[in-house]
């Protein structure tokens, strides 16, 4: 995912990349916001457990590539302005 929120993925088949986005940091359920609906999937990804949702870089509120304790902050900020 670049600095601007857009997700890249190549499709090697078709010799092109596909861009998604911008993506929402937070908005682990694609949904097209933060809200309360993103808080189990927000911490699945948090504890890498093997049911979170996907992409789990959605998850990475400061885009520093790994989800950690640095990320909630950012997170409940956006549920709260949601
Ligand atoms: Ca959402
Ligand atoms: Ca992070």
């Amino acid at each position: 995912m670049d600095p601007n929120g857009y997700l890249y993925v190549s499709e090697p088949k078709h010799n092109r990349v596909v861009r998604f986005g911008p993506a929402l940091p937070g908005d682990v359920n694609g949904s097209g916001e933060v809200d309360q609906a993103d808080v189990a999937g927000f911490v699945l990804a948090l504890l890498g457990a093997p049911n979170a949702p996907k992409p789990i870089e959605a998850a990475d509120m400061n885009g520093d590539a790994c989800l950690d304790g640095e990320d909630i902050d950012a997170f409940l900020q956006a549920l709260l302005a949601s």
